[in-house]
């Protein structure tokens, strides 16, 4: 197909004209998720300005801290049949994570309602309050986006196999990938991680940004055959499965909010478990400190009797030493004594010799 002929496809694809008639769904939904920053918002905006073929606009808001949005899941129409959602997107994957990802995938959230909204609640209250607003008629087609720029790690990986596996059995799709920032790392290794866990379909774009808005026939001719792509796929689910989507919603809720559940479940047991390794090091070095304050005071008693010690011993050679003095003195004094006593009297010479 050439452009204007994926054009034609594109606007003229409708549910209506699906083999089996529409089986009760009116339109596509296009749910973008990833990481905050990947390029969510501006591949919105290069589908609106691929699609509109208008002047440049910042349609969806990207390049905000929160990805500029005040709303929950904001949903761009593209066609009568085709619209494109974006969301907040989460700044990391964990478990609480997935579970937001996995109520819009669900299409469990309301569309278009403001971020103040959701605040106020736990996504179990959020998934049941917005019961009555969801229309089972949207079909939900999940589209992964990630930049190139940024690696994935192995451990990422594996999160994104199971995220991608939960994604096709909520929705009946295995996601399609959308590569943003395309030139800025490795392409064909970060394709073949997403060919790793499964994916088939991997398109690569340089968005259109406020930035670089110049057209090109390359970026204008794969952004139509994605949206082909997504739609022959919509067909294909459509007229080789009969569908039910009252039904489908209703498990779909099922799914997500059991999963919430036992999710917000470990997430207490992890808090408790982490609570009670915190206390534990808290004893831990409450008894450490202990041991070490006994040890300080055992050294300095122990000093203190080696001082006393020393000043005994020095105490008694000084005793020694003074004894030793005396009994040389005395000795001394003891031999003078004896010398005296030897020596003859001379009075006494002088006196008999007279005689
Ligand atoms: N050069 C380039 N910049 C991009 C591309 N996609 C997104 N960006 C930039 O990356 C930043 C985050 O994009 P944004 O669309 O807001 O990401 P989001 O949080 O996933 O919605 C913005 O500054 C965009 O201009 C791309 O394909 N090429
Ligand atoms: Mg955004």
């Amino acid at each position: 197909m050439d452009s204007d002929e994926m054009r034609h496809f594109i606007q003229n694809f409708s549910f209506d004209r699906c083999k089996r008639g529409s089986q009760g769904f009116n339109r596509i939904l296009i749910q973008l998720f990833g990481l905050l920053g990947n390029g969510k918002s501006s591949f919105i905006n290069t589908c609106i300005y691929v699609w509109e073929d208008q002047q440049f606009k910042n349609w969806a808001k990207a390049w905000g801290s929160d990805g500029g949005s005040t709303t929950e899941r904001i949903p761009y129409k593209l066609t009568e049949n085709i619209t494109l959602v974006d969301n907040r997107g989460c700044a990391k994957m964990d478990e609480r994570e997935y579970g937001e990802i996995y109520a819009q995938l669900g299409n469990l959230l309301p569309l278009g309602k403001k971020v103040e909204w959701a605040k106020e609640f736990q996504l179990v209250e959020r998934i049941t309050r917005a019961e009555k607003e969801i229309k089972s008629s949207d079909f939900v087609f999940p589209v992964f986006i990630h930049s190139v720029r940024n690696e994935i790690t192995l451990q990422e990986k594996e999160d994104l196999k199971s995220l991608f596996h939960t994604a096709q059995m909520l929705t009946g799709v295995f996601p399609i990938v959308v590569l943003t920032r395309k030139t800025a790392g490795s392409l064909i290794a970060t394709e073949g991680i997403f060919r790793d866990i499964g994916v088939d379909r991997i398109f690569s774009f340089e968005n259109y940004t406020q930035k670089d808005h110049m057209k090109t026939r390359g970026k204008h001719e794969e952004l139509l055959k994605f949206l082909c792509e997504v739609i022959k796929d919509v067909q294909f689910r459509v007229e080789k499965i009969p569908r039910d989507p009252v039904k489908e919603t209703a498990e779909r809720r099922k799914f997500v909010l059991k999963y919430v559940h036992e999710a917000d479940m470990r997430a207490k047991q992890r808090e408790e478990e982490n609570r009670k390794a915190k206390e534990k090091a808290e004893r831990e070095k409450i008894l450490r400190e202990q041991e070490e304050a006994r040890r300080k005071q055992r050294e300095r008693e122990e000093q203190k009797l080696q001082e006393d010690l020393r000043r005994k011993q020095q105490e008694l050679e000084r005793i020694k030493e003074q004894e030793s003095q005396d009994q040389k003195a005395k000795e001394l004094q003891a031999e003078k004594e004896a010398q005296g006593a030897k020596k003859p009297n001379r009075f006494l010479a002088i006196f008999k010799s007279k005689k």
